[in-house]
């Protein structure tokens, strides 16, 4: 029988820091599962988080028809979607002018003097502007996301002689496009132009640039930004 004193005095320690390193190995694999779970869930998070954040034109809406007029008195709506057709909030909506010459857009909104209108969406992905601006064009406004041209609309204004009014000037020169097509003077946007248009019309007599309707006090409600 062997002495107690044989036992190798290295054996148990080292059964020990065996035991140790295997129950340290485990927690190490565990941490390390649980960090790459964690980062494969991050990533898959934030891809459809940038997903959900990319507005897709084909499934924005936009009217190809504008009305506009001197005094705002006409609402355009915008509504943006991603590719899941979810609303997107907080979206950039641009209103471009540019390409349409004749239009002269009130000072008072398009304060840069850029000929574009900037909106943000609200909650459900909608951003409504009520432009200010006359004149005539043959152009067509671009209406888009911050990156893709959504529609390009066709713009009629009250203001048909430009001069940032609507007077008898403007009475008159609808009164001379009565049974066209439009869109010039096409208020309505219902393909002709009659007396359903001139009553539009008349309704707005007396706007200009610095009217200020009650509605425009919505423009806050409808968390549009313009600039
Ligand atoms: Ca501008
Ligand atoms: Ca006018
Ligand atoms: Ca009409």
């Amino acid at each position: 029988m062997k002495p107690p004193s044989s036992v190798d005095p290295e054996a148990r320690p080292v059964a020990v820091a065996t035991a140790a390193s295997r129950v340290a190995a485990q927690r190490l694999l565990r941490a390390l599962g649980t960090a790459v779970f964690l980062s494969l869930l991050l990533a898959v998070l934030s891809a459809a988080i940038a997903r959900a954040d990319v507005p897709d034109a084909a499934n924005c809406v936009a009217d190809s028809n504008m009305v506009a007029s001197p005094d705002g008195g006409f609402a355009y709506t915008v509504l943006v979607r991603d590719n899941a057709n979810y609303p997107i909030a907080g979206a950039t909506v641009v209103l471009d002018f540019t390409n349409a010459p004749g239009i002269h857009l009130c000072g008072s909104q398009d304060s840069d003097l850029d000929g574009r209108l900037i909106g943000t969406t609200d909650v459900n992905g909608s951003a409504t502007f009520y432009i200010k601006g006359g004149g005539l064009t043959a152009g067509r406004v671009a209406v888009g996301t911050a990156l893709d041209v959504i529609v390009e609309a066709r713009l009629r204004t009250l203001d048909l002689d430009g001069d940032s009014d609507v007077d008898t000037l403007d009475q008159a020169a609808l009164n001379a496009l009565l049974g066209t097509a439009g869109p010039a003077g096409d208020f309505d946007k219902n393909g002709i132009v009659d007396a359903a248009d001139v009553a539009i019309l008349n309704a707005h007599v007396g706007g200009n640039c610095a009217s200020s309707p009650a509605f425009q006090q919505s423009w806050g409600a409808v968390k549009a930004r313009y600039r």
